[in-house]
């Protein structure tokens, strides 16, 4: 099954909204497989964003994913990724729908609350980057059958 890796910002964690947006995911009818609440290091965020070293919003981007606990999460489902994507929302919240976390909670885009991978190849990337491989938990739910 797929999996993605979805992490609640430092505003996020800060702004009291890890529990409502762990809780979206559940309600979707997703399966949690691995969290931790964690400091990000210089270098893991230079790693993560790495795609963005040319930009020149990448020293404040490392800056502000650093400067305080992160929620990193991994999740499984059928279409995870995408799906995920669109319950975050645009990257700008002034862009973003409303009913989108980013949408509801987020003003300007240096703060949108929530990352997620964009593509299979960045959500393994990512995966293996933020987890161990027995950190990422494989259980049976009782209720799939009633998802898929
Ligand atoms: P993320 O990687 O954090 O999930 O966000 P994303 O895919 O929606 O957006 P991406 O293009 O990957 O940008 C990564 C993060 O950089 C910040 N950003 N700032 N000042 C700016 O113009 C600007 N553009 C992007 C955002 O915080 C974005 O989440
Ligand atoms: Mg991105």
């Amino acid at each position: 099954m797929e999996k993605t890796f979805l992490m609640v910002k430092p505003d996020g964690v800060q702004r009291n909204l890890v529990g409502d947006i762990v809780s979206r995911f559940e309600k979707k009818g997703f399966k949690l497989a691995g969290a931790k609440l964690m400091y990000i290091s210089d270098e893991l965020a230079k790693t993560h964003y790495g795609e963005h070293k040319e930009r020149p919003f990448f020293g404040e981007l490392v800056d502000f994913i650093t400067s305080g606990p992160v929620f990193a999460m991994v999740w499984e489902g059928e279409e995870v990724i995408k799906t995920a994507r669109d319950m975050m929302g645009a990257t700008n919240p002034q862009e973003a729908a409303t009913g989108t976390i980013r949408g509801d909670f987020g003003v300007t885009v240096g703060k949108n609350i929530i990352h997620g991978s964009d593509s299979l190849e960045s959500a393994e990337r990512e995966i293996n980057l933020f987890f161990n491989s027995d950190d990422v938990l494989s259980y049976d739910k009782q209720d799939s059958s009633w998802i898929y």
